[in-house]
């Protein structure tokens, strides 16, 4: 993809504006935690196949990635014909799986309006045999089936409009004059969709990969002056939107601050591509919904309907088994706050309502299962789905520590795939150590949220993203610290984790220096393994070995990691990625 290519920092965090008096306009956006992401198109018919030929990536770029001539491209709308639309089977399938909000591809980079446009004759019901807009269709369903109705609509990219971005093939770049296309298509569409099909809950834009933040900050004012209620999400760019998006399908270290939504493919695709086959597991769904909402971030999950408009069975499927846990457990999913805790545990998630804590088991605790750091006093222990078992539990305080230790027997507590729930329910408010805590089997991990920036210069140039990673870790003076409590002394092995986006080549072959207990370890980072888990799936967690450290009694300690010799090569700059350093955690795991 050779055009300009600046890193854009897409997941550009909302500038903190103060709160406007009265209603919190994202309130219903968080309770409702997960979403329905459609992304339907005329790529749809060549369904990631062209001229017999599979095309690699994404198949709503098709167009793109076979540098397809308008004129060629537009003819697929006289093919778009969709006997199997079922807007009301859609609708259904989003409410059953537990979804309060469904986001509609509009009008996505290929520029074709998949609504009724005045503006231009390029949209589903001038252009199509079809002459139907499956836009009123879900508007209508939303309204009936109480589901907040929500608009995906590419205000840069724009593969047809010869002042749109991208399209070099067609239109020179030289000659493309973006206000012009924001003036004639842009503008003009969004009072369309914000002026026919009632109230809208909130404008998905995408890709800011071009526009000013003037421009940005004009589409802005236009959406919320025509409905000032509706939502901007964050890649409207600029840090203009009113909530923030990391990359695609990226599940973040710890917990997020601020509001994030992650967006998410059920295979490899976000427009229906007939032979991506790789379903994810409704276990993999069910644990990656649990593990985002535990970490403050929304889950919007796509379904690409065929050239037909049927939903791809194993889509069903999946959506279906995702809406029967949530029957069960949604309690501790929607209307919840995330884990009070900033990292993870082993054994599984916490989310929060209230003065409830929703412990989320990824398998059976064991019968003498223990927490460390929780500060507040428990009140009651039951499992969700059956409240009236209640488990008995102590609160000690561990040896040579004053960490606070929370120990509950859960003799009978039922286990039942891919997540089981229990209710804490805490006496006071919550209160946790904020400090890294050696776990209970005794491993250690070190997040980037939980570190320190610091710098031998003036002013640190790293920084730790809004998503978790670091940012811009291109110098040997700056440098992340943690400090942190051993329960249970002892040799630990050392991996550090640094990681990059599947498609993306991985920033490696950096010398780090790592400091902690009076002991210094040095390593050049390698790709000696890929750690398991469902983050590696698109943003594999590179693990090197550093050696090992010991420390001889319990106590708090503090643990320093930092550049001693960069590999920064320009190949690793990309659209998304800086090519600095991308760390993701440090392991520390009993030495046998
Ligand atoms: C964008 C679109 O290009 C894509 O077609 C789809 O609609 C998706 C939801 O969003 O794709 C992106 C956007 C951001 C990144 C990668 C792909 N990113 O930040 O790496």
């Amino acid at each position: 993809m050779a055009l300009s290519m600046r890193a854009v920092d897409i997941s550009a965090v909302k500038r903190p504006t103060r709160r406007r008096r009265g209603r919190d306009e994202l309130a219903w956006w968080r309770d409702a935690r997960f979403g329905l992401f459609i992304h339907w198109g005329l790529y749809a018919i060549p369904a990631g196949v062209w001229r017999g030929k599979r095309v690699p990536y994404i198949g709503e770029w098709l167009m793109f990635r076979e540098k397809i001539p308008v004129a060629t491209y537009a003819k697929l709308a006289a093919q778009f014909h969709p006997r199997h639309w079922d807007a009301a089977a859609i609708v259904r399938l989003a409410r059953e799986a537990g979804m309060g909000y469904l986001v509609v591809t509009t009008k996505h980079h290929d520029g074709f309006a998949m609504y009724r446009s005045s503006v231009c004759p390029y949209n589903v019901v001038d252009a199509t045999p079809w002459h139907h807009d499956p836009i009123a269709d879900l508007a209508r369903e939303c309204r009936r089936q109480g589901v907040k109705l929500c608009f995906y609509y590419s205000q840069d990219l724009d593969w047809h409009h010869p002042d749109g971005a991208w399209n070099t093939w067609d239109y020179p770049p030289e000659n493309k004059k973006p206000d012009r296309y924001l003036r004639e298509k842009v503008l003009p569409q969004l009072t369309e969709l914000l002026t026919h099909y009632g109230p809208v809950g909130m404008i998905w834009f995408d890709t800011p990969l071009t526009l000013t933040r003037e421009q940005s900050a004009a589409i802005r004012r236009h959406v919320k002056r025509l409905q000032p209620h509706c939502l901007v999400s964050g890649r409207i760019g600029h840090g203009l939107g009113d909530y923030s998006l990391p990359r695609d399908n990226f599940l973040p270290p710890g917990r997020l601050e601020g509001d994030w939504e992650t967006c998410a493919t059920l295979n490899h695709t976000w427009g229906f591509k007939k032979h991506d086959h790789e379903w994810k597991s409704a276990a993999n769904l069910i644990t990656t919904l649990i593990d985002l909402t535990s970490k403050g971030s929304n889950y919007l999950l796509n379904i690409g309907p065929d050239a037909d408009g049927r939903v791809p069975a194993p889509s069903v499927q999946r959506l279906r088994a995702i809406g029967a846990w949530l029957r069960v457990n949604g309690a501790a999913i929607h209307g919840t706050s995330p884990s009070p805790f900033r990292h993870d545990f082993p054994w599984g998630r916490i989310t929060t309502k209230g003065r409830t804590l929703y412990f989320h088991f990824f398998a059976k605790p064991s019968r003498h299962f223990q927490l460390h750091g929780l500060r507040s006093r428990v009140a009651s222990v039951a499992a969700l789905a059956r409240p009236h078992k209640n488990f008995s539990f102590s609160q000690t305080t561990a040896a040579g520590t004053r960490t606070p230790v929370l120990t509950i027997d859960f003799t009978g507590l039922r286990f039942t795939k891919p997540a089981t729930v229990v209710a804490v329910q805490l006496a006071k408010a919550t209160a946790v150590e904020p400090l890294t805590l050696q776990q209970p089997d005794r491993t250690l991990t070190f997040i980037g949220p939980m570190a320190r920036v610091g710098t031998n210069a003036k002013k640190p140039e790293m920084r730790m993203g809004g998503n978790g990673l670091t940012e811009n870790w291109r110098n040997t003076r700056d440098w992340l610290e943690w400090r942190f409590t051993v329960l249970h002394p002892g040799k630990f092995d050392v991996t550090v984790v640094t990681t990059h986006q599947h498609l993306e080549p991985w920033s490696g072959g950096h010398t780090l220096r790592l400091s902690s207990a009076g002991r210094t370890l040095r390593r050049k980072t390698a790709r000696e393994s890929i750690l398991p888990g469902l983050r590696s799936t698109y943003f594999p967690q590179i693990a090197t070995h550093f050696g090992q450290l010991s420390f001889p009694r319990a106590g708090t300690y503090s643990l320093r990691l930092q550049a001693e010799g960069l590999n920064l090569a320009k190949k690793n700059k990309t659209l998304f990625s800086d090519g600095g350093i991308q760390f993701s955690e440090i392991r520390l795991t009993p030495a046998e």
